[in-house]
């Protein structure tokens, strides 16, 4: 080859390469969980300090306003300048009401002359900030949080029409085994945002601890949230001996009413709504502590300093055991406008009961031939109390086994064989499964250098292959609300640990929820990486499996 055709061919190269990062929009356009359609196009706009900002009143777009609001203080420090008069400038950012989306729809155009985000409501054009987040290179926050000024930034041509296929995209934070702070909650549903999670499923009490202020009963924060030990390492389950190790600390924590408001309200307005979740009629151990006369012999407890599954359960052949659950779930609805309310319901043995004489005769009245229909016929009750004040009961596939109502919704975690089966039977389900949505579990096959984690191996992949619909025909899939990840918290005593697990897995259940036809595992790796990107900006802390490897 002579010098010439070599040169030739590097300039070729650099032109290529040149146009690639111009209009390299493709590239750029990354985005989880993936919009409905994206299509590129020439050039891009240009989002600088000094851009006018378009938004009508009449619209009351205010939560995707403040949310645009928050995202320009972190690119710029300062507000956009608000358009004056009631036209649209050329060079503005707009933020309007389209009547013809569906509430939580929108689409976003950026063009050279132009950003507009048309919504069919706050929801939707808080969905269409978040995406404009990652068109954003992600550097540009990181610039800002070292105090480098910013000037203008440029946001490549597209046009995104976007909405979510599945209702319900949740996440759950078990804080009873380990308590994590209001801040902490809140950064949670930071997380949520991004990632278009909407519903926050709060696991709030437990045997080592209960964590949400009842009035009512005032002992079951003042002793039920606090734990004189918590053993160290895996749970033998069930054989505590002398070689079980504790770290004597005590660990406690729990929420006022006031800060339980102050969550449901910061949820709120980034369109997150959160289902409590009061354990009844099992893991209940912190709820006997505090109250010995809810269990069926009336001994004293201590708050559980062990994991595993407890047969120390609420009594349900006594009335005032109801009388309290009511007492409790009163507080609870004036606290979460929620019209889900999670009562728990797995893992509850009958053991107690067995033995109890108020339970045996609970069983003679209403005709159970069975310990296991107490559970069923609680869980009725309950159910019925709930609906009688508008709320919808929710709990754990376990509810199916004691025979359960055809409006309570189920949650499947022991796979996806009861959530199959409630949704065949006509139950509305949000599908949990173990074997997908479990990110307490390894996220590596090589445990040797994770931090301490419940047990099993859940890859990145494998969270992204979850079907929500597997087994379903068309007519019971409109059963399926939504999918949900669950973090229970047995092994992470702190919040980068919360990360750690949570990220990036946490972005596949999104995807999943978001857009479930969509199974394009190298695209969502392709999209991910750049994702990742914002979590580091963001300060979030994160695995680096199956994305940095
Ligand atoms: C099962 S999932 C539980 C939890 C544990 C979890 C650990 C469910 C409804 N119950 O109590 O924390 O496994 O993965």
């Amino acid at each position: 080859m002579t010098m010439k055709r070599l040169l030739i061919l590097a300039l070729g190269c650099l032109v290529l390469a040149s146009c690639g990062s111009e209009s390299g929009s493709q590239e750029r356009i990354a985005v989880v969980p993936r919009p409905s359609s994206v299509a590129a196009g020439e050039g891009g706009f240009r989002l600088e300090p000094c851009t006018p900002l378009y938004l009508r009143a009449a619209d009351s777009l205010s939560c995707a306003a403040a949310a645009f609001d928050e995202l320009v203080h972190a690119l710029f420090g300062a507000s956009l300048p608000l358009s004056q008069g009631d036209s649209l400038r050329a060079g503005s950012v707009a933020l309007l009401r389209a009547d013809s989306l569906r509430e939580d729809a929108y689409r976003l155009t950026v063009e050279p002359g132009r950003l507009t985000i048309a919504a069919g409501g706050d929801r939707g054009a808080f969905y269409a900030v978040q995406t404009l987040r990652q068109l954003i290179p992600a550097g540009r926050f990181l610039d800002r949080a070292t105090g480098e000024t910013t000037a203008g930034i440029s946001i490549p041509a597209v046009r995104i029409d976007d909405a979510p296929a599945l209702a319900y995209r949740g996440l759950m934070l078990d804080v009873a085994r380990h308590f994590f702070t209001v801040e902490e909650v809140k950064r949670t549903l930071d997380l949520m945002a991004l990632h278009k999670l909407n519903v926050f499923h709060w696991h709030l009490t437990d045997d080592q601890g209960w964590r949400i202020e009842i009035r009512k009963y005032p002992k079951l924060t003042e002793i039920g949230s606090v734990r004189r030990r918590t053993l160290i390492g895996h749970d033998p389950g069930g054989e505590y001996d002398e070689t079980c190790r504790y770290d004597e600390t005590p660990h406690g924590g729990y929420y006022t009413q006031a800060e339980i408001r102050e969550v449901v309200d910061y949820a709120a307005r980034r369109f997150i709504t959160v289902i409590p979740e009061v354990e009844f009629p099992g893991h209940a151990v912190a709820a006997l502590a505090s109250y010995p006369w809810l269990g069926c012999t009336g001994e004293q407890y201590e708050v559980r300093q062990t994991w595993d599954i407890d047969d120390r359960v609420f009594c349900v052949g006594r009335d005032t055991t109801f009388d309290f659950i009511e007492g409790v779930l009163d507080e609870v609805l004036e606290l979460f406008p929620s019209p889900l309310i999670h009562i728990g319901g797995d893992e509850c043995p009958d053991k107690m009961w067995a033995r109890c004489p108020h339970c045996r005769e609970r069983m003679r009245r209403e005709g159970l031939t069975s310990e296991r229909q107490l559970q069923g016929y609680a869980t009725a009750r309950v159910e019925r109390y709930l609906a009688a004040r508008g709320r919808r009961l929710m709990g754990w596939d376990e509810i199916l086994d004691g025979g359960v109502s055809p409006t309570a919704v189920v949650m499947s975690w022991r796979g996806s064989e009861g959530g199959i089966r409630a949704a065949r039977q006509g139950n509305p389900v949000v599908m949990a499964p173990t074997t997908h949505c479990y990110l307490d579990y390894y996220q590596t096959a090589d445990t040797s250098r994770e931090p301490l984690a419940w047990g099993g191996c859940l890859p990145l992949e494998k969270v992204y292959a979850l079907d929500p619909y597997e087994g379903l025909d068309a007519r019971e899939r409109a059963n399926v609300l939504g999918v949900q990840a669950n973090l229970w918290t047995e092994y992470i005593a702190d919040f980068a640990q919360v990360q750690y697990m949570l990220l990036p897995r946490l972005a596949a259940v999104a995807e999943r929820g978001w857009c479930p036809a969509e199974n394009d595992f190298a695209d969502f790796r392709r999209r991910l990486r750049h994702l990742t990107g914002y979590y580091d900006a963001l300060g979030y802390r994160r695995a680096p499996h199956g994305t940095d490897d």
